[in-house]
């Protein structure tokens, strides 16, 4: 009984994150309606955003782990800083958070995070 109860409250806890992982409501952390890049940054950190995608865990993600269709060669090597076929989480979080943030305020409003979404960053 106690298994089956610790079983299904991580089932409810796991479908809850999963729900949650997908909102601009849970990235706004100071409910400003923005996503501000810090914002942005912990999001991924605490979703595994980048983690889920590095699949050969060497920290790094290549263009295919990147995955998305949505961006071509050309954005992975402009992202790609130094030129090494790969991302790093800092390359990756500085060119996402630009790519999105149409308007260059510093700032993803709900628009611009739904863009991402659609696009398919945030679908694990
Ligand atoms: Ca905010
Ligand atoms: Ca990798
Ligand atoms: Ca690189």
């Amino acid at each position: 009984m106690i298994k089956h109860t610790t079983f299904f409250t991580t089932l409810l806890l796991a479908s809850s994150m999963a729900f949650a992982a997908n909102t601009f409501e849970t990235a706004d952390t100071n409910r400003d309606s923005m996503v501000s890049a810090a914002e942005y940054q912990r999001y991924v950190f605490d979703y595994d955003v980048y983690t889920k995608r590095d699949t050969n865990n060497d920290s790094l993600l290549n263009e295919e782990e990147l995955g998305i269709s949505v961006f071509d060669a050309d954005d992975f090597s402009s992202w790609d800083a130094d030129g090494d076929t790969y991302l790093t989480y800092d390359e990756l979080n500085i060119s996402l958070f630009d790519y999105y943030d149409e308007d260059d305020s510093g700032y993803l409003d709900n628009d611009e995070w739904n863009k991402a979404s659609d696009d398919g960053w945030f679908d694990m």
